[in-house]
């Protein structure tokens, strides 16, 4: 049986932890179907929303930033396999002078932000017309990064506005499960405070109140829930609510994982103002 991890932390990758997600990719042309499936589940995983060149496009402008050697000299930059070397002198992610600074407020990164098919189905799936905050993140995971997203909700990091808004997490390459795949807790949105407080006894963040925990296989079994996952692909797209608990594996492979995550709300609904501007990797939210 494989053993992925998560933070350092083994999970076993069995029947009891894992459950494939459900690809909702044919209910795309029916709106009813597409909200009753995101109120039942909290989320909806679309293969193949976006054109894969233009996702490759995207990568070429963001992997082309980075100093060559960063990268296997035997496949294009845009592959993204890791040389094993990461750059000297690479400013922290996301923060002034790295290149996903700059990706973030880049003209082709707005029109991946402002695409249509991504504003319809989060309007769609909103129940209104609804427009993509300004905090847009890039994530890059090398094998060497050596954490994962913990186990968390988005609600604990956008509560200082409405919560009538959804998240789309979209991998700009592929990543299967062992590049540091997306996982969502299933069943996990109406979980009461109680069963989310006994959640933080595991932490490496006694002093951060948003996170529940960094290790997937005591988030599992302490609530008898499985994680959700899939082997995505660049283009494909999964939206979630901001009560979903969701985390990340760790990348143990070459190639790397890069990913982007929007907000979309409600026009008309009170925005947390820290979602107001562009992204900064040490902007601290
Ligand atoms: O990409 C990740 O690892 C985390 C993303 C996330 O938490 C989100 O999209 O809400």
């Amino acid at each position: 049986m494989p053993t992925f991890t998560s933070n350092n932390v083994e999970i076993p990758f069995d029947g009891a932890h894992f459950v494939p997600m459900v690809d909702s990719t044919d209910l795309l042309d029916d709106g009813d179907a597409l909200r009753s499936r995101y109120q039942a589940d909290g989320y909806l995983f679309i293969r193949g929303l976006l054109d894969p060149e233009r996702i490759r496009d995207l990568r070429v402008a963001y992997f082309g930033a980075f100093d060559a050697a960063y990268f296997h000299g035997g496949a294009p930059v845009e592959a993204g396999i890791f040389s094993g070397t990461r750059p000297d002198a690479l400013p922290a992610h996301g923060t002034q002078g790295h290149p996903a600074h700059t990706f973030v407020r880049s003209r082709s990164f707005a029109a991946l932000a402002t695409d249509p098919a991504l504003a319809t189905l989060a309007s769609t799936i909103l129940g209104g017309p609804s427009t993509v905050l300004p905090r847009q993140i890039v994530r890059h995971f090398d094998r060497a990064s050596g954490r994962a997203s913990r186990a968390h909700r988005d609600a604990a990091y956008l509560d200082r506005g409405s919560d009538r808004l959804l998240t789309m997490w979209i991998p700009l390459t592929d990543v299967p499960l062992a590049t540091g795949g997306l996982v969502y807790l299933e069943r996990s949105a109406d979980l009461g405070a109680g069963a989310l407080d006994a959640l933080r006894e595991v932490t490496d963040r006694p002093g951060d109140a948003r996170p529940l925990s960094h290790d997937l296989r005591w988030v599992s079994e302490q609530l008898g829930r499985r994680w959700l996952w899939t082997d995505y692909r660049a283009g494909d797209v999964t939206v979630h609510s901001p009560w979903l608990v969701h985390a990340s594996l760790d990348n143990t492979t070459d190639a790397m994982r890069l990913s982007v995550d929007l907000r979309f709300l409600v026009d008309g609904c009170r925005a947390d103002p820290r979602w107001t501007q562009p992204w900064s990797g040490d902007d601290g939210y």
